[in-house]
């Protein structure tokens, strides 16, 4: 499999179509039980224009007062997170080897003018574990640089079904989503159809 930048393997096409429908169901029954929210940048307080929500034992979130931080409730209905769907903890089992299952899925939604800056995700104590990505819906481009914010960075085109994991040298790089790709052509799978363009689960080790 392609290993992007070291310790950044990509594995296109890693859920055929069935098993991405099947993801999507998992995904619809989440957000059912832990509504879509939108997360504020620290201070400013303005919105990020991708919607979220979590399943694991922590989930992500950001607010103005208490910015970027994991909490074990939904944030409005201060219900704990609902469990990570099977289908994603084998897909980790496989791809990561990790001997510890993920604590934490970050599912964000995308519409079709929904970006994500350049960051390193830096929340979590246990940098030594991989970072699992797996995408539905709408292609996008991803941008990813070096430890530095300075660093040259380059971008590919992420599809629905791409799995990508982060680890090692990767784990710190910093990433963004420059923008979405037109979703006519690879729409969301029913039931997450209405719900935006493109979806991203993120499963993470936090402490
Ligand atoms: C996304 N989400 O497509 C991405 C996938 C986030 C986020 O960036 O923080 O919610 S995770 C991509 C990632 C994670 C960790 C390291 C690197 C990329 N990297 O080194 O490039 O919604
Ligand atoms: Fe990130």
């Amino acid at each position: 499999m392609p290993e992007i930048v070291p310790g950044a393997v990509l594995y296109p096409a890693f859920l055929n179509a069935a098993a991405q429908r099947r993801l999507a169901q998992d995904v619809a029954d989440v957000i059912a039980h832990a509504p879509l929210f939108t997360s504020r940048m620290p201070k400013s307080g303005l919105p990020m224009s991708v919607r979220m929500t979590n399943c694991g034992a922590l989930g992500w979130m950001s607010d103005r007062e208490r910015g970027y931080r994991y909490e074990p409730r939904h944030p409005e209905t201060g219900a704990p997170w609902p469990p990570i769907p099977r289908l994603l903890l084998n897909i980790w089992d496989e791809l990561t080897r990790h001997p510890k299952p993920p604590e934490a899925c970050l599912v964000n939604v995308y519409s079709d003018d929904a970006k994500m800056g350049l960051h390193q995700d830096r929340d979590e104590v246990d940098f030594d574990a991989p970072i699992l990505s797996v995408s539905l819906g709408a292609d996008c481009r991803f941008r990813f640089g070096g430890r530095k914010r300075s660093d040259k960075t380059s971008a590919v085109t992420l599809a629905s079904g791409d799995a990508f994991v982060f680890g090692g040298a990767a784990r710190l790089c910093f990433h963004g989503v420059d923008r979405i790709l037109p979703s006519i052509l690879t729409p969301l799978p029913e039931p997450l159809a209405g719900q935006g363009a493109r979806v991203n689960l993120t499963l993470r080790r936090v402490t």
